[in-house]
């Protein structure tokens, strides 16, 4: 009976310090196979009285009993442990990783400009720029406004103090690059303007004092206004998406004839006033050294700043000039 005690609690140790399954299995068949310690003992009950025969016979059930008790145990806590093993190796993160400290990233304004240059460059435009310091001819008399226009007074201006009064500006839109790309280049002429622009407006929801405009010019023989109401409406849809369209109404610009604004429809019926087009008035074409007997061409262009916020639903055009971390880093 001695025995039948050390080989149970020898057998249950070894089996609860099992280090896997592997070895548990070995442990199981050395512990109750037939060349086991309890096989001999069973062996050994025929050499026993009766009494003590059945004595034992019941003990050494009980150490099976005890001895498969304890291997089923060890063997459910080997399993769970691999089981953990295997979860934690498969485990998939899909936290969003925040650097701790931001690089910091492009103004919203940058960021939409861009945009809107990659989208012209994608349908076969150039970029082209100029002086933001830029002289009267360029500004307004090479663009068919002369001195005492009543159209300059559409665009409120800031003179710089250089050369004769009125001489030098803060050039108030993007048009006075198209003169410079007529001359500089000639024709055929497919480029893109962005930059910034200045006026001297108060500033409130809707105005700015500098702001930002994108133009296009086209000039090429047998442009017409087909052109560019498929160029608007082509743009509308690579910028905005499918579900955008444009429409063309009639309006006034010195530098082109016939004029038109152009508002672009969201899929939810509304209208975006985006800004003004035509096709380029045959003085600018001569001011740019462009002969409008041979060549045609369309220009338009419109501000960058509304659009951006109006994307983002920001009300206020003002918020452009906050240095607020928490506003900027929104976008
Ligand atoms: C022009 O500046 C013309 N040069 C546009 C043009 C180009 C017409 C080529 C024909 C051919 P306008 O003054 O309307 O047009 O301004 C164009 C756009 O600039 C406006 O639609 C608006 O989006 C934006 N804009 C004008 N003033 C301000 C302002 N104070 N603050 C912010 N955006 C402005």
């Amino acid at each position: 009976m001695a025995d039948i005690e050390r080989i149970e609690s020898a057998a249950v140790d070894r089996l609860r310090a099992a280090p896997d399954l592997d070895r548990l299995r070995e442990l199981e068949t050395e512990l109750t196979g037939k060349q086991s310690e309890l096989s001999g003992a069973k062996r050994a009950l025929g050499g026993l009285g009766p009494d003590e025969r059945r004595e034992a016979g019941l003990a050494l059930n009980r150490v099976r009993a005890a001895v498969s008790e304890a291997a089923d145990g060890r063997r459910a806590e080997l399993e769970a442990a691999a089981r953990a093993t295997r979860v934690a190796a498969e485990r998939l993160d899909l936290t969003e990783v925040r650097a701790e400290r931001s690089a910091g990233h492009l103004h919203l304004v940058t960021q939409t400009m861009e945009e809107l240059e990659d989208v012209f460059v994608g349908m076969g435009f150039e970029v082209a720029e100029g002086p933001e310091v830029e002289d009267d001819w360029h500004n307004f008399t090479g663009l068919n406004l002369p001195a005492f226009h009543p159209a300059r007074d559409m665009q409120d201006t800031f003179f710089v103090d250089r050369g004769e009064p009125g001489d030098v500006v803060l050039r108030t839109h993007t048009s006075p690059v198209q003169l410079r790309v007529m001359a500089e280049q000639g024709p055929p002429i497919y480029v893109v303007i962005p930059g910034r622009v200045h006026r001297n407006e108060a500033r409130d929801a809707t105005h700015l004092a500098t702001f930002h405009q994108i133009e296009a010019l086209v000039v090429d023989r047998g442009i017409t206004f087909g052109h560019l109401a498929g160029t608007i409406e082509a743009f509308t849809r690579a910028y905005f998406g499918a579900g955008f369209s444009s429409r063309l109404r009639p309006s006034y610009f010195p530098f082109t004839e016939p004029s038109a604004e152009f508002d672009i429809q969201r899929p939810d019926g509304s209208w975006l006033e985006l800004g003004g087009c035509g096709m380029v008035h045959p003085n600018v074409l001569r001011n740019g050294g462009i002969d409008p007997e041979q060549f045609t061409g369309f220009a338009f262009g419109f501000g960058i700043d509304r659009l951006a916020l109006t994307r983002h639903g920001v009300a206020d055009l003002r918020e452009i000039l906050s240095v607020d971390v928490r506003f900027l880093e929104q976008f």
